[in-house]
């Protein structure tokens, strides 16, 4: 089976960049899949992207070096299993609050004996190699996103779960749900906080920690802070970044 490069680099002490693709559009998913990210993730939760979108998403990608990550929209097993499936090597799961919730996710990513997903990888096998089945419960990878209270409340129990990678912080629900303003890029404050705690315990429960950005500085602050994966920017924040600077250049009024 084709190695999780993911895996690989982190084997190596390296943290991993992953890109973010949001629009629906094998064309982009393809461009950024050869311009050196690590990990590609394609992000079903928030945006216009569907699972049949996804699917020619991830063959565009399968010529390029990233490795394909989906964000499922919701901890729904179904949809997890087909975007297994299709190809992805990672699965990023939103709002996981409890190690329930934590079983049902990463249950729905592994066979049997260490999860109840269905045979059926129709293009896991292309993409992944013929003896697909064989390895794919070491080789996918799943992080749990705490980004509620009640997350953070039961990291230690979630993060012990068998088969769970990794944890994913999404900072903005994070700060939300726990009264503060939502934003990403939190260089100190009580979020910055929290985050440095999910950090702290998921390392101790011997598992990997990611978290989502939008601003380089801040993504190279969480590398050195420890982090395994960083997330710095995606599809639609690099064109609309871009914009701007060009047209204040060009244009008068
Ligand atoms: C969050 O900030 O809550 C996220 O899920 C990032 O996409
Ligand atoms: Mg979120």
């Amino acid at each position: 089976m084709r190695k999780n490069r993911l895996r690989e680099l982190w084997a190596e002490g390296q943290a991993a960049v992953n890109g973010w693709v949001s629009v629906p559009s094998p064309y982009v998913a393809e461009v950024m899949s050869h311009q050196g990210w690590d990990g590609l993730t394609i992000d079903l939760q928030h945006g216009p992207i569907d699972v049949p979108d996804a699917i020619p998403m991830l063959q565009a990608m399968s010529a390029g070096d990233a490795v394909p990550i989906i964000r499922v929209p919701w901890n729904e097993p179904s949809v997890i299993m087909r975007c297994r499936d299709a190809g992805a090597y990672g699965i990023i799961c939103p709002m996981i609050n409890n190690r329930d919730d934590a079983e049902r996710f990463v249950g729905a990513c592994r066979y049997p004996p260490a999860g109840y997903r269905s045979n059926g990888a129709y293009r896991g096998t292309i993409y992944g190699g013929a003896d697909y089945l064989e390895h794919a419960n070491e080789e996918i990878i799943t992080f749990a996103m705490i980004e509620t209270r009640e997350g953070v409340a039961n990291l230690q129990e979630i993060a012990e779960t068998p088969g769970l990678d990794a944890v994913y912080i999404g900072p903005t629900d994070l700060a939300f749900s726990h009264g503060h303003p939502p934003k990403h890029d939190n260089f100190d404050g009580p979020v910055a906080e929290l985050i440095a705690h999910i950090l702290e315990t998921a390392h101790a429960a011997g598992i990997r920690a990611g978290v989502h950005a939008t601003r380089t500085d801040y993504a190279a602050r969480m590398i050195a802070d420890g982090f395994d994966l960083v997330t710095p920017t995606s599809d639609l924040r690099m064109l609309t970044g871009a914009a701007p600077e060009v047209l204040g250049a060009l244009k008068t009024s």
